[in-house]
Order: structure tokens, then sequence, then C-alpha cells
């Protein structure tokens, strides 16, 4: 089917609720109406790649990083920040000061939407000082990323505020997203779920769910298994990624991971390929961290899954 002759048909199909809706009256009615949230689009693997390839682009000019304090951070924020501005995204720059350098998160919400139920979408954008930082974490940077855009080209319009983040410094202990959650104040409560992504495209990948908010970890495992893939219950990460500023303040957290350097097991290895014995991410915080240490099939999975929760928890 075409886009249109979906649209279409999507548009037909909500004629014919309303006009059983009004046949039926009442109570009834108020339920045959409500409409069943749009699916989100497949998330185009090549389009995450390529913002990789100019992840990876920017640290071979800058010293073979994009680490917090070097021009290659600035530079990697500027990318983002020129893409979403193209495509209708209304950015700001939150400035801070760590280790004596300043520090930069990039916000970028989408117009509309209810502001007191906000799904905010984060991940950090540096890397490490020892290498650029392409799984860890431009996988998490570059999958929300296009799933922002794709946000922009169905124009979404959904029933709550859409805000995408990219944190400054959490190599150095989460400081962008902790000084962006320190700053927002009682205001905390107006996020409705906060999630999460820090490294999702690792070379011998595991699939693991946060089991933090029950809600929101219930909308992954659910997307995983109508795919047939199995899940874990994420337990490497507690408290060490952009979640735990949030998850202290109260907020519903939910996200994805798919390993650094712990070792996979042989009954990992069963359930998802790859290797036994070898850690989920050899190049985790290393120089060889570069667009070669993607697996493309994790990452696309896990880029689609995360539009399906974009799509889902804010309609
Ligand atoms: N934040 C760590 C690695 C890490 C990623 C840990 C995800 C936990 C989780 I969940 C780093 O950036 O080094
Ligand atoms: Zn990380």
């Amino acid at each position: 089917m075409t886009r249109s002759s979906r649209i279409r048909r999507a548009a037909l199909a909500a004629g014919a609720c309303t006009a059983v809706a009004a046949l039926l009256g009442g109570a009834a009615a108020a339920g045959a109406a409500t409409p069943s949230p749009q699916a989100a689009p497949d998330i185009p693997v090549a389009a995450v790649k390529a913002h990789l390839d100019k992840l990876q682009s920017i640290a071979d000019a800058n010293g073979g990083n994009r680490a917090h304090g070097q021009p290659g951070y600035r530079a990697s924020l500027d990318y983002l920040k020129g893409t979403l501005d193209a495509a209708g995204f209304t950015t700001s720059v939150q400035e801070f000061t760590s280790g004596g350098a300043k520090g930069y998160n990039l916000i970028a919400d989408w117009p509309g939407g209810a502001e007191d139920a906000t799904v905010l979408t984060g991940s950090h954008l540096d890397s490490v000082d020892a290498g650029p930082g392409i799984n860890d974490n431009g996988s998490g940077s570059a999958g929300i990323l296009e799933v922002a855009l794709a946000v922009s080209r169905e124009h979404l319009k959904p029933a709550k505020h859409l805000r995408f983040a990219w944190w400054g410094d959490e190599e150095d202990g989460m400081v962008g997203s902790r000084h962006y959650v320190d700053a927002l104040g009682a205001d905390s409560a107006k996020i409705s779920a906060y999630l999460n992504f820090d490294m999702i495209g690792s070379p011998n990948p595991g699939y693991f769910v946060y089991d933090d908010d029950a809600k929101l970890e219930k909308v992954f495992k659910d997307w995983f298994a109508a795919k047939n893939i199995a899940t874990e219950p994420e337990t490497e990460g507690d408290g060490r990624s952009d979640h735990a500023p949030f998850k202290d303040a109260g907020v519903p957290v939910g996200g994805l991971f798919s390993g650094a350097d712990y070792i996979k097991t042989a009954a990992q290895a069963k359930a998802w390929g790859g290797t036994a014995g070898k850690a989920f991410d050899a190049c985790y915080h290393r120089s060889c961290d570069t667009s070669r240490n993607i697996d493309d099939t994790a990452l696309h999975n896990h880029t689609d899954a995360i539009a399906n929760a974009v799509w889902q928890l804010s309609s």
C-alpha cells in the first residue's frame, strides 16, 4: 500500500467508527470512538548508520574522540541540532560546567501535545577520551535522532508532548542529565516517562529491557515478543546511565541496552546468536569503538522498538 492510500484507508476506518458510534450512542459510543494508536513506521537502519558515519568523521577530524570538553563533542551536537531544526523541531542548548569545561545538553521539542505529560526520550552524546564512541553512545544518539526525524516525516500529532534530549558529559557521572533534572525541579512531575538509550548496537548483542517501571518495561517486552526476540531484564547498568537522575526524582523510567563489558553466556548466545564467552562490546570505552563496532540487526531492532514505544506512549 502506498502511504497516501494507507492514510486514506485510516481516514475511512475512522469515519466508519464515528458512524457506528453515532448509531450506538451513549457510553458505548465513547468507547467505540477511541482511536487505536497509530502504528510506528519502520526506521531505516541505513539512515541511522549514516548518522554514525557522520559522528565517526567528526571524531576523525577532532583528535579521535567526541568527549566532554573536546571540540568533537560540540561538533556532534551542532550536527544533530542542524538536522533537527531542518525537520521542524524547536531546539535549545542547555549549558553547564563540569571539570572546568563547558558542557552542553541538546533539547528538541516537537510542537504540540500535552506538556504536563511529556514523553522524554534521551541518550548521551559524549564519548570517552579514548575513542570515537560509536556504540557508546553514537548508537543511542543516532537511533533516537532517526526516531525524531520519523516523527517529523509522519507529521505525528501525539496527544502527549514529545521531547528528545542528548546529554553531555555522561561519562563523568551523568553530569548533563543530572543538571537537567536539577534545573527542572518540581516540573519533573510533568514528565510522564523518561526513556533512555545508551548502547543499542553492540557487536555481540544482547537484548536487555530496563525493569524499572513495569508499564514502560511491558511496552518494550511486548514489542520484542511479537518479533520472537528474547529479552532479559537489564541488570548491568542500574545507576550507570542517564535514567538514574530521573529515577531518583521519581520519574517513571524505561529503556533498552545491548550490553557493554559483561560476558555473553552460552544460554544468551543460544537465544541471541553471537559468541559466548566474549563481551557484548569488547571495544567498550576503547579506541576500537568505531563505526565498525556495530551490529546492524541489533541497531535496527532496537531503533524500531524505540519508535514503537514513542508512538504508543505519546498517543
Ligand atoms: N553508561 C555506561 C555504560 C552503560 C550503558 C551502563 C547502559 C549501563 C547502561 I543501562 C557508559 O556510558 O560507559
Ligand atoms: Zn554510555
